[in-house]
C-alpha cells in the first residue's frame, strides 16, 4: 500500500512550532530532530519565509508536525508580513519551542513568551549554538524558576538533541490535551448506532470523509454495532430492526429528513455537532448559535473554512449555507475566510460560522474561538447553523443537555 494511504491526517497530529530570531538555528534543529535535511538551512538570514510543515513520527508520541517559521525579527514590509504569519501560527501550537542563540536573548523572545503565556501554550526554551557562545546562567535559572523547560543545544555538533527530544515528549505527556473522542460517551458496548451518510457530489471518490470513518472506528472500538446507510433507507431500516437504534448520527445536510423519519425518543445528533464536541467547544458554539436568531438583513456574517479544498458547485460553506441564510434571514452580507487564513479583525461580523475543522487540531479550533471571544463576536459552526436554519436544533442538541441549555439561555437574553 502506498505510504500516503497510511498517513495520519494532519488534524490528528500534534503541532509543534519553532519560533525565534533569524539564524537562531530553528531549521537546523528540526533537521537534527528529524535526522535528515528537510528544512533549508542557510547562514543568510530570512531563508525560511512562510511557516513550513514537516510531518514525522516522534517516538513514542506518534505522528507529529513541526512548523518551521520565519524569524520573528524579520525586517521590511515582507519581513513584517512573515513575522505576522509566524505569530498567527503561534496562536494554535500544541507546543511552542522558542529558539535563541546563546547569549542573544532579547525582547523578541520575551514577546513570544508573553504570547504563549496568554494562550497557555506549553513552551520549551532552547539555547542553541552553545558551541559558539556561553549561556547566561542567571537567565536560565530565572526562566527555570518561572517553570520553563530549558534545553541547551548545538545543532551543528548535534549536542542536546536527545535532551530536546525528551523535553518535547515529556511536555506532550504532561501538558497537552488529546482530542476528545468524536462520539464522546454517547455509545456503549452492545448499542446499535445508525449512521446516515449521503453520498453527494461533495463525497470523495472511493471513500468516506474523516468524521464518518472516525465514528465507525470509535463505535467498533466501543463494542457497539454500527449500521451505515444513505438517507433514502432510513424508514426501511428502522422498520427492519427488531429494536430501535440507541442513537442516530447524521450528516447535517440531511438532518431535516432524518428528524422527520426517526421517531422520538430515539436520540439524533449530527457529525458536525460531534465534531464541535470533539474538536472545539460545543457549549460555546451552541451559545454562539443564538446570534443566528438575531440576524437582520444587511448584517455581516463570516463563514470560516480551515482547508483549502476545491469549492464544488453546491459547496456547503460557499453555496448552501449562504442560500439557506438568505432564505431564512434575508439579504445578509457574507464573507468567506478561505483555508487557514482567519481575519485579524472580526469586529464587523455579527456571527462567525466555522467549519468542522476535520483537518486541523483541537487547539487550532480553540484558538479561533478564543480570538472571536476576545473580540466579542459570537461563533458557531456549519452543522449547528444548518440544524438551526432547518428548525431542528433543539432535537439534535438534546443529547448534549448543557449545550442545549446554553443555546436556550443565550436566545432569551
Ligand atoms: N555554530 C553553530 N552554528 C549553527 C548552529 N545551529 C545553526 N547554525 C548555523 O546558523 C545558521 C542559521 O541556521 P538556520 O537553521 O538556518 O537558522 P534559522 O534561521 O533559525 O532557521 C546556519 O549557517 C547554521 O549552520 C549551532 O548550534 N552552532
Ligand atoms: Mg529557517
Amino acid at each position: 500500500m502506498p505510504a500516503s494511504r497510511l498517513e495520519t491526517p494532519k488534524g490528528l497530529r500534534l503541532h509543534f512550532g519553532l519560533f525565534g530570531k533569524r539564524n537562531a538555528g530553528k531549521s537546523s534543529l528540526i533537521n537534527a530532530l528529524a535526522n535528515q535535511n528537510i528544512s533549508i538551512v542557510s547562514s543568510v538570514a530570512g531563508t525560511t519565509t512562510d511557516p513550513v510543515e514537516k510531518a514525522f513520527e516522534l517516538s513514542p508520541v506518534g505522528p507529529v508536525v513541526f512548523m518551521d517559521t520565519a524569524g520573528i525579527d524579520d525586517v521590511g514590509d515582507l519581513g513584517a508580513a512573515r513575522v505576522q504569519k509566524s505569530l498567527s501560527v503561534l496562536q494554535w501550537m500544541d507546543i511552542a519551542i522558542v529558539v535563541c542563540a546563546a547569549g542573544t536573548w532579547s525582547e523578541h523572545e520575551e514577546n513570544i513568551l508573553h504570547q504563549t503565556k496568554t494562550n497557555a501554550t506549553p513552551t520549551i526554551i532552547v539555547f542553541n549554538k552553545v558551541d559558539l557562545a556561553s549561556v547566561d546562567e542567571p537567565l536560565i535559572a530565572k526562566l527555570r524558576k518561572e517553570g520553563y523547560r530549558v534545553v541547551l543545544t548545538s545543532a551543528v555538533e548535534r549536542k542536546g538533541i536527545d535532551e530536546l527530544r525528551t523535553a518535547i515528549v515529556e511536555t506532550v505527556l504532561s501538558q497537552t490535551e488529546p482530542d476528545r473522542p468524536l462520539m464522546g460517551e454517547l455509545a456503549k458496548a452492545g448499542d446499535t448506532v445508525l449512521l446516515v451518510t449521503p453520498i453527494d457530489t461533495g463525497a470523495p471518490k472511493g471513500r468516506l470523509i474523516l468524521p464518518q470513518v472516525q465514528a465507525i472506528r470509535e463505535l467498533l472500538d466501543a463494542g457497539a454495532k454500527c449500521l451505515v446507510i444513505k438517507e433514502d433507507r432510513i424508514t426501511e431500516t428502522l422498520a427492519e430492526l427488531k429494536k430501535a437504534p440507541d442513537l442516530v448520527v447524521t450528516d447535517s445536510q440531511v438532518v431535516l429528513r432524518v428528524v422527520k423519519e426517526v421517531p422520538e425518543p430515539i436520540p439524533v445528533t449530527t457529525f458536525s455537532i460531534q465534531m464541535a464536541y470533539s474538536k472545539s467547544d460545543l457549549f460555546a458554539l451552541a451559545e454562539g448559535a443564538a446570534a443566528l436568531t438575531k440576524l437582520q438583513p444587511g448584517d455581516k456574517v463570516l463563514i470560516a473554512e480551515t482547508c483549502s479544498h476545491h469549492p464544488l458547485k453546491d459547496d456547503i460553506g460557499r453555496v448552501k449555507i449562504p442560500n439557506w441564510l438568505k432564505s431564512v434571514v434575508g439579504d445578509v452580507q457574507i464573507d468567506v475566510a478561505v483555508g487557514k487564513d482567519f481575519p485579524t479583525d472580526l469586529t464587523p461580523y455579527k456571527v462567525i460560522i466555522q467549519c468542522g475543522g476535520c483537518i486541523v487540531t483541537r487547539r487550532h479550533m480553540l484558538a479561533r474561538l478564543r480570538e472571536a471571544r476576545a473580540q466579542g463576536v459570537p461563533m458557531t459552526n456549519y452543522g449547528i447553523t444548518i440544524s438551526y436554519l432547518q428548525g431542528v436544533l433543539p432535537r439534535v442538541l438534546a443529547c448534549h443537555p448543557e449545550a442545549k441549555a446554553a443555546f436556550d439561555k443565550a436566545i432569551s437574553q
